[in-house]
C-alpha cells in the first residue's frame, strides 16, 4: 500500500476538516492550538511532506530556507499571504496555495459591521451599557452618520471588494473604486472607477480597504491620503493592519478630520493598536473577517483540494508561488 502523505496542520481547524485530514494524510496536529515560533514551526516541518498553515506562521526566507527537501507544498489556511516569503518559497521550488473566494461573504459581512459600527457609534454605546454609564436620553444623544445614499470607497476591487460593493449597494450606496486595472462593465456593475488612489479617497465617504498587503501597499493609506479623505467620512479596514499608517490614523480621528474609523485587523496581532481601541470614535473587532463556522469549514476544504491536487501531480487550483 502506498504510505499517505505526512502533513503538518499547524493550528487547531474545524472538526470536520481535521477529520478529512486524517483520513487522507497522515497528518500530524496541534490540538492545544499553541502557536509555533519560528524555530518551533522549522522543527515541527522537519518530518513532513507539506504544511497546512494559518496566516498566524511567519515563513521567512530564513525560515523557507531551513525547510526539509521532502517538503513540497505549504497549503494556507487562508487568502492572504504577507506571512510568506513567496520569492524564497518559488526559488526552492515549494509550491504555496491560498483559499480565495470562500472566505468573501464572510469578510465582506464583517466590512458592513464595522462600517456600520463605526458610522452609527457602536463601540461608544456599546461601552455605555457594558459600564452602567447610560444615565439619559435626548434627541442629540449618540448622533452618528446615516450611510445611505453615500458614497462607498473600494481599495482593491478583487473578490472581497465586490462582495462588500453588493452588500453596499444594498444601503443605496454609490459605489466608487480603485484597482490597478479597470474591471469590465459586468464585474463594474455601474462603479465609478477612479485611475488614482488620490481620487478615490478624496470621494469616499466610507473607504474600505480590500487589497492585499504587498510591498507596493503597505502604508498606502498614510497621512497624505487619509488628509485627501472628505472631512467627516469613515475609514474601514478588514484586509491587513499593514496597509495603514495607525499613527497618522489616530491624529485624523483625534483631530475630527475622520468621523470614524471600523476596524477588524491591526499591524500588530494579536493585540491590536492600545491607541485606537482607546477612541470612542473606533469600533474594533480581533480580525474575525473570515471567522463563520461555514467560512472556516471551506477554507480548510479549499487548502485540502490543493494539498490533493499537489499530491495527485495535479496543478494546484490556487497556487500563488
Ligand atoms: C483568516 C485572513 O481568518 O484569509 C485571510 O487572509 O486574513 C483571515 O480572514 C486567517 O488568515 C486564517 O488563517
Amino acid at each position: 500500500m502506498v504510505s499517505k502523505p505526512r502533513l503538518l496542520v499547524t493550528r487547531k481547524l474545524s472538526p470536520e476538516v481535521e477529520e478529512r485530514a486524517a483520513h487522507d494524510y497522515d497528518a500530524i496536529f496541534n490540538p492545544d492550538d499553541q502557536v509555533f515560533t519560528s524555530s518551533e514551526l522549522v522543527a515541527a516541518c522537519q518530518q513532513v511532506d507539506a504544511v497546512l498553515p494559518c496566516h498566524s506562521e511567519m515563513f521567512t526566507a530564513n525560515v523557507i530556507a531551513a525547510l526539509p527537501e521532502r517538503l513540497r507544498v505549504i497549503a494556507n489556511h487562508s487568502v492572504g499571504v504577507d506571512h510568506i516569503d513567496l520569492s524564497a518559497a518559488a526559488a526552492r521550488g515549494i509550491i504555496v496555495t491560498n483559499t480565495p473566494d470562500v472566505l468573501s461573504d464572510a469578510t465582506a459581512e464583517i466590512a458592513i459591521l464595522c462600517m456600520l459600527g463605526a458610522a452609527r457609534r457602536g463601540a461608544e454605546g456599546n461601552r455605555l451599557l457594558r459600564e452602567n454609564r447610560w444615565a439619559s436620553w435626548s434627541p442629540s444623544f449618540m448622533v452618528g452618520r446615516q450611510v445611505t445614499g453615500k458614497r462607498f470607497g473600494i481599495l482593491g476591487m478583487g473578490r472581497v471588494g465586490q462582495v462588500a460593493a453588493a452588500r453596499a449597494r444594498g444601503f443605496d450606496m454609490e459605489i466608487h473604486y480603485h484597482n490597478r486595472q479597470r474591471l469590465p462593465p459586468d464585474q463594474e456593475e455601474g462603479a465609478i472607477w477612479h485611475e488614482t488612489i488620490e481620487s478615490l479617497v478624496a470621494a469616499s465617504d466610507v473607504l474600505s480597504l480590500h487589497c492585499p498587503a504587498t510591498p507596493d501597499t503597505i502604508g498606502v493609506i498614510d497621512a497624505e491620503r487619509l488628509d485627501l479623505m472628505p472631512r467627516g467620512a469613515i475609514l474601514v479596514n478588514t484586509a491587513r493592519g499593514s496597509l495603514v499608517d495607525e499613527d497618522a490614523l489616530c491624529d485624523a480621528l483625534q483631530s475630527g478630520h475622520l468621523f470614524a474609523a471600523g476596524l477588524d485587523v491591526f499591524r500588530t496581532e494579536p493585540g491590536g493598536n492600545l491607541r485606537l481601541s482607546a477612541l470612542e470614535n473606533v469600533f474594533v473587532l480581533p480580525h474575525i473577517g473570515s471567522a463563520t463556522f461555514e467560512t472556516r469549514i471551506a477554507m480548510g476544504f479549499r487548502a485540502l483540494d490543493n494539498l490533493d491536487a499537489v499530491f495527485a501531480g495535479c496543478d494546484a487550483p490556487d497556487r500563488v508561488a
